[in-house]
């Protein structure tokens, strides 16, 4: 870090905002959680949507393609508490890290779907990836998708270890903003997709507010639920191989969250479809081995998005390297540049 970056991420620290529910925390204790994650040189994920977005569930699904897949091409493992032990509630963040990596994605793994994230406070979970022997340290943000959402008209601050990551993280983050493409249980209602919508456009413009420094930051529109609108089990392809006009006709009436999203200057943005499992409208899962490879291209997908955000994080060159972590979901490089081009600089058209 820069004498420039430091001074910066020191000056931040008096416009974080107090935190909705639990304890305030002293400015002290979030700037020396920041410093941590710098120093330990930990990529933070933070990941934004409302309840039912299918956060929760895509976590799962990635932790769990990585551990169990031999396809996955990498080793990970829970890493280290990212919150200094001297943190309020460093032990029980840690504890629910542990749970969810040990015992939620196997009981995903086992068809269970994850109950609503209710915590009182945020908590990350660690993970450590080891590619070709060399290891990288990056954190999930899990929390409570009612935090984003509006209360009465209005919306609660972002919490202060968040706030606190937006404002004083000198290195480049990764953020994604969960974007439901409907509800499995009404899937034809639209209410609830706009509604989510709608609270996610505020969680852009709280990014924006927050981070000033973000040009080395990438954000992902995540757009969950794919199989809702596309089901896996229709014969035409636009579930396992939807073409960029295929998301284009459906983000393109979003008004609140694909208007805000592609309007935000600064960081590199991308957009890709994804899906946790096949849900039907009851909740229940199934299983068709046919299409596990339509879901593993998901996962590798958001994996390589995150490998590539981690290594040019990492890389020490200039510009900093974006390595590949599977090439059969690289972006292939465009002839000319499309409409989808010139509204978004990466992508992750597979
Ligand atoms: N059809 C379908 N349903 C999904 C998918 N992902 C999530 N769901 C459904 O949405 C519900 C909520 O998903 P979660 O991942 O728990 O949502 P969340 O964003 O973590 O919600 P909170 O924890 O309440 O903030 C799940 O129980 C599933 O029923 C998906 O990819 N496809
Ligand atoms: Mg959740």
């Amino acid at each position: 870090m820069t004498d420039f970056d430091q001074a910066k991420a020191e000056d931040a620290w008096g416009s974080i905002g107090s935190g909705a529910g639990g304890d305030e925390l002293e400015p002290r204790a979030i700037h020396d959680f920041v410093i941590h994650l710098q120093e330990e040189k930990i990529h933070p994920i933070l990941i934004f949507g409302t309840s039912r977005s299918g956060k929760t569930l895509m976590i799962l699904s990635l932790l769990h393609y990585a551990k169990q897949n031999p396809r996955a091409n990498m080793r990970i493992r829970l890493g280290d508490a990212v919150f200094p032990p001297n943190f309020p509630y460093a032990l029980e963040r840690h504890r629910d890290a542990e749970q969810f990596y040990n015992i939620l994605t196997i009981e995903f793994a086992n068809g269970d779907r994850p109950p609503s994230t209710q915590k009182i406070v945020p908590f990350f979970v660690p993970i450590n990836i080891e590619v070709a022997g060399r290891t990288y340290k990056l954190a999930f943000l899990e929390g409570n998708g009612e935090w984003y959402q509006r209360d009465e008209n209005s919306f609660k601050q972002f919490k202060q270890e968040i706030a606190g990551i937006l404002s004083g993280f000198a290195a480049p983050a990764s953020i994604v903003f969960v974007a439901p493409t409907g509800d499995e249980r009404t899937p034809s209602d639209r209410n609830f997709r706009n509604a989510s919508h709608e609270d996610l456009a505020h969680c852009v413009e709280e990014y924006e507010r927050h981070r000033i420094v973000r040009d080395q930051d990438n954000l992902l529109l995540l757009v969950t639920k794919w199989d809702v609108l596309h089901s896996p089990g229709r014969p035409d392809s636009h579930f396992a191989d939807a073409t960029v006009a295929d998301v284009l006709a459906e983000i393109e009436s979003w008004h609140f969250i694909w208007q805000q999203f592609a309007n935000l200057t600064g960081p590199s943005r991308a957009l890709t479809p994804y899906s946790a499992g096949w849900i039907n409208e009851n909740g229940m899962f199934i299983r068709d081995i046919k299409y596990q490879l339509v879901f593993d291209k998901f996962n590798r997908t958001v994996w390589n998005w995150i490998y590539g955000n981690v290594t040019a994080a990492a890389s020490s060159n200039i510009p900093p390297v974006r390595e590949t972590l599977y090439e059969d979901v690289k972006l292939p490089t465009p002839k000319r540049p499309s409409l989808y081009q010139s509204l978004i600089k990466t992508s992750l058209w597979i």
